[in-house]
C-alpha cells in the first residue's frame, strides 16, 4: 500500500529528528588542478573571481625551499633565532623543532602560525623565489594602500607543526582576505566551509570570524547539531601543493606528518569591496573621519581597476611607463617579486 512503511522505515521514522540528523555530511573533495592546467588568468577567473576553493598541483616547483625545508633544516640553520610560534608563545627555533618531532596524537606540540618571514625570519625568504603566482598579493602591494595595510607579500608567514598539533581555530580570514597555503614538507589536512554555512558553524560572540567547533572532521554534535547541516569540504595537501581559500571561506588545518608550508594572503578586485567595508567600518573613528577614509578608498579602487585593465590590455606598454604597475599591479609579471628583497613593515603584526 501507498503509505504502509516497512519495518526498517518506522523504525527510523521512531528515532527522533536530532538523532536522524546526528551526522555529519561526509565531506566533498576540494577539486585539484595542475599549475600547467591553469594559467593565471584562468585561476583569476574560475576560481577567485568565482569564490570557489580549488588545490593547485606544482605551483611552485622551482622554489628552492621545495628541496631544502626540512625540520633538521630549521634546526641547524636557524636553531638559535627565536620565532613567534602563537600570539603569545616565542621559542628558539631548535627546541620548537625539537617539540615538533616529539609531538603526537596524545601529547600533542606546538603549532607555529604567527611566523611572518619579512620581520621574523627573512634569511629564508630567498628559498621562495622565483614567486608562486598563485599567491600573488594583488592590491595588497599597491602604492595607493596606507602604510597599515600595504603588505606585498601578502602577510607571508612560515607554518609548522606535528601530528596531534592544528592550527587553533576554524576561522575564516578578516577584512575579506583570500588566502593560500603552499605545502612545502609533509601532509596537512584541510576542512572547509562555503561562507553561508557561518551560523552552523557556531561563531564565537566575541570573535565572529573564529568558530567553537574544536574538530570539524568529528565534531561534538550534541553540542553544536547544526554542524550536521553544513557542508564540509576536505583537502589533503602535499609537498608542492597550493590550497587556495576565498574570502570567507571557514577553514581548519591539521598536519598529519610533521608539515612545513606557508601562507599568503590575496586582495584584488573580487574582495576589494569587503576589504574596504572592512577596513572603514572602525569604531573608534568619528563619522567625518570615517567618511573621509570611504571616499579614499573608493577613489582609490577606481584608479586601482583602470591601471589593472591597463596593464592587461597594453602590458609592453604598461610594463615601459612603470606608473601602471605601482598604482596597482594587476599580475606577478608586474611587480617585483616581495622574496627578492626584504621589506620593511612599519606595523608589527606578531
Ligand atoms: O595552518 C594552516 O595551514 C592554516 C593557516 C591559516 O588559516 C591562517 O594563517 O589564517
Amino acid at each position: 500500500m501507498e503509505h504502509q512503511m516497512d519495518s526498517s522505515a518506522a523504525a527510523r521514522a521512531e528515532t527522533s529528528p536530532a538523532q536522524d540528523t546526528a551526522r555529519m555530511r561526509a565531506p566533498r573533495d576540494v577539486e585539484v588542478v595542475r599549475a600547467r592546467d591553469l594559467p593565471y588568468e584562468a585561476y583569476l577567473r574560475e576560481y577567485v573571481r568565482r569564490n570557489r576553493p580549488v588545490v593547485i598541483d606544482g605551483a611552485a616547483e622551482k622554489w628552492p625551499a621545495m628541496q631544502r625545508w626540512t625540520p633538521e633544516y630549521f634546526r641547524e640553520r636557524f636553531g638559535d633565532e627565536t620565532v613567534q610560534v602563537s600570539y603569545k608563545e616565542r621559542m628558539l627555533m631548535r627546541d620548537f623543532v625539537d617539540a615538533v618531532l616529539e609531538s603526537t596524537r596524545e601529547r600533542p606540540g606546538p603549532y607555529l602560525f604567527r611566523a611572518f618571514l619579512h620581520e621574523h625570519i627573512p634569511g629564508l625568504l630567498a628559498d621562495l623565489s622565483p614567486e608562486n603566482p598563485y599567491i600573488f598579493a594583488g592590491r595588497f602591494g599597491s602604492a595607493l594602500i596606507p602604510e597599515r595595510w600595504w603588505r606585498p607579500d601578502g602577510y607571508l608567514k612560515l607554518l609548522m607543526g606535528g601530528v596531534g598539533s592544528k592550527f587553533p581555530v576554524m576561522h575564516y580570514d578578516l577584512e575579506h582576505a583570500h588566502a593560500q597555503i603552499t605545502e612545502i614538507y609533509g601532509d596537512k589536512e584541510f576542512y572547509l566551509f562555503p561562507p553561508e554555512d557561518g551560523p552552523n558553524l557556531y561563531p564565537r560572540s566575541l570573535q565572529s570570524n573564529w568558530s567553537q567547533v574544536e574538530d570539524p572532521a568529528n565534531p561534538d554534535l550534541q553540542r553544536f547539531p547544526r554542524m550536521a547541516q553544513a557542508t564540509p569540504y576536505r583537502a589533503v595537501l602535499k609537498p608542492g601543493q597550493t590550497i587556495f581559500v576565498p574570502m570567507l571561506w571557514w577553514h581548519a588545518a591539521r598536519p598529519l606528518t610533521v608539515s612545513i608550508s606557508v601562507c599568503t594572503n590575496t586582495l584584488e578586485r573580487s574582495n576589494w569591496r569587503g576589504f574596504v567595508h572592512d577596513v572603514c567600518t572602525d569604531g573608534d573613528a568619528g563619522v567625518a573621519k570615517r567618511l573621509l577614509k570611504r571616499g579614499y578608498f573608493e577613489a582609490a579602487g577606481v584608479l586601482m581597476h583602470a591601471m589593472e585593465d591597463f596593464q592587461n590590455l597594453v602590458p609592453g606598454l604598461a610594463k615601459a611607463l612603470r606608473l601602471p604597475g605601482l598604482i596597482s599591479p594587476a599580475g606577478p609579471d608586474f611587480h617585483q617579486d616581495p622574496s627578492t628583497r626584504q621589506l620593511r613593515f612599519r606595523i608589527p603584526v606578531a
